[in-house]
């Protein structure tokens, strides 16, 4: 693509086409962040994904600017949690389940103080706002129809967490035919290992589900 940026990436520089690239931040919630939220009732140390949100943040900052679009996912149920299968609320035996009463309100519930994203990374008028209730950002949602609609063909990906919902929407979007650049400091694990291990199946076997990138060098193929 001539009119495509080459950002320096793993396995090899990502061709980025400006007016066709979107940012989807996955799940930057109180619910997975902060104490008393789904991530530590499932028996999270949620300190482990703080790390992510200077980075988000600076991605945002970086699309806004541009004026490139800007999509944020939220893990949510509905109130009735008629959107929730059993197996998902019964799954683990957490201390708090999905749509009990914690500190934050119902545990990943739509509209509950937990659910919101972080302030540091929270929405702008203009940009998408998707509510899903799996961990793939394009399972039963409306995202394919907002990409077609604005002709969007590249993805940069972050949040948390790395192998969880992010990893789970990217393969879903590999799989519907997007590029896929996932920013390395942009997300976070509560598993260590897990996180660096899923940079490396990302982008093994060249690239096999998309690339991964250094924000740094984002940001200066950007300026
Ligand atoms: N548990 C865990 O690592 N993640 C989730 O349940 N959801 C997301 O990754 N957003």
């Amino acid at each position: 693509m001539s009119d495509s940026l080459a950002i320096p990436a793993q396995p090899y520089p990502f061709p980025l086409p400006p007016g066709r690239t979107a940012l989807i931040v996955i799940d930057m919630q109180r619910d997975f962040i902060e104490p008393g939220g789904f991530g530590a009732a499932l028996g999270n140390d949620v300190s482990t994904l703080v790390p992510a949100i200077e980075p988000v943040a600076r991605l945002l900052a970086l699309f806004r600017k541009r004026g490139w679009l800007v999509i944020h996912t939220r893990e949510s149920h509905r109130p009735d949690l008629s959107d929730c299968p059993p197996a998902k609320r019964q799954r683990g035996k957490p201390g708090l389940r999905i749509g009990d009463d914690g500190p934050m309100g119902r545990i990943l519930v739509r509209g509950e103080a937990g659910n919101a994203i972080l302030p540091a990374c929270a929405p702008i008028p203009g940009e998408i706002e998707i509510d899903k209730p799996g961990k793939g950002a394009f399972y039963h949602t409306d995202l394919q129809t907002i990409l077609e609609a604005r002709g969007v063909t590249h993805l940069v990906f972050a949040g948390v967490t790395t192998e969880v919902c992010v990893q789970t929407s990217m393969r879903e979007a590999n799989d519907r035919g997007y590029e896929c650049l996932l920013v390395e400091e942009a997300t976070e694990s509560y598993f260590p290992a897990f996180k660096a291990t899923t940079l490396e199946m990302i982008r093994a076997q060249g690239g096999i589900v998309g690339w991964t990138a250094r924000l740094a060098d984002l940001e200066a193929a950007l300026a």
